[in-house]
């Protein structure tokens, strides 16, 4: 039998302890249901943190509403757990203002692209420097189930319990249209590829969007399911992508809708900061 105290315990916990990446954690223990993808992703973001070497108070991690709207109580790094779909102008204020901050916007798919979705356009053309992890489970999870803006059309819910009327949106073709200059999908049940995803779109200079796929285990039995996403799931083939190539990732993005990997980047852009540097200087 393991005790407390127990020379295995011992050991388990300062093998966890020696991994590091539990330094971002409080001592919070996450309320999210078990089996819910949101643990994956969130040791993903933290692995990834730890080996860009980010110091717990480099960091701000901004939230919505909803169970992804949790994670700032989880993290050791300052946050904030703002209103629903407002994570993305709360983080570009605190961008703004501290521009020496690693800046996270944290929503899920009602967050980010139902209620808050408005101001996804607008963060893409100034392209601020911030990261959103966008934690997509088609659902909405904290209020019970209802419909979401990625919901399947048909897919029966608390809200279409007949099916879902509407045509879900295709987030990686919106933050391409929208101009986002750095564009990708990591998928929760992958945490190994998410955390090399997340790497990248941290260290991108100006906005990241990455779209992350993730199961509600609680309100969707059927359809986002992890045995579902992980059968559906690949990687693009970045051999034949090239990932400057818009007319390419919006051709993935619209016809290959499981596909994981960076559609897109502009490392040659100007962030929203060098702009506005650039133009004080002109006035100078
Ligand atoms: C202005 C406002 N409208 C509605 C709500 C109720 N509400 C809270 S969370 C949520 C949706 C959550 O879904 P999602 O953003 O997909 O996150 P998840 O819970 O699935 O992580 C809603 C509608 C609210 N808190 N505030
Ligand atoms: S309700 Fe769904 S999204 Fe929310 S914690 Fe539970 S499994 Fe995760």
């Amino acid at each position: 039998m393991i005790t407390p105290g127990s020379q295995y315990l011992d050991e388990q916990i300062n093998t966890v302890k020696e991994n590091g990446f539990l330094r971002y954690r409080t001592g919070e223990l996450p309320t999210w249901c078990p089996g819910c993808g949101y643990f994956g992703i969130t040791d993903a973001i933290l692995k990834a943190c730890l080996e860009l070497n980010l110091k717990n108070e480099e960091i701000c991690a901004i939230s919505g509403i909803g169970c992804a709207g949790r994670y700032p109580v989880f993290m050791n790094v300052y946050g904030f757990h703002t209103l629903h779909g407002r994570s993305i102008p709360v983080a570009s204020g605190v961008k703004l203002a501290r521009e020496d901050l690693t800046v996270f916007a944290v929503a899920g798919d009602g967050d980010a692209l139902g209620i808050g979705g408005g101001h996804l356009p607008h963060i893409a053309r100034k392209n601020i420097d911030i990261t959103l992890f966008l934690f997509d489970n088609s659902i909405y999870g904290l209020t019970k189930g209802q419909s979401s803006a990625t919901t399947l059309f048909g897919q029966a819910t608390s809200s279409h319990p007949g099916g879902n009327p509407d045509t879900p949106l295709n987030p990686i073709k919106l933050a391409l249209a929208y101009g986002a200059s750095f564009v990708a999908r990591g998928f929760a049940g992958d945490p190994e590829g998410l955390k090399h995803l997340a790497k990248e779109a941290i260290t991108h200079k100006g906005f990241s969007f990455l779209h992350i796929t993730t199961p509600c285990v609680t309100f969707d039995k059927f359809n986002f399911t992890w045995k579902n996403l992980k059968e559906n799931h690949s990687y693009i083939d970045q051999s034949i992508h090239n990932v400057t190539d818009m007319e390419s990732a919006m051709r993935i993005a619209e016809h290959e809708r499981f596909k994981l990997g960076v559609f897109y980047k502009d490392s040659n852009r100007l962030s929203y900061h060098e702009n506005l540097r650039n133009i004080a200087s002109k006035k100078a």
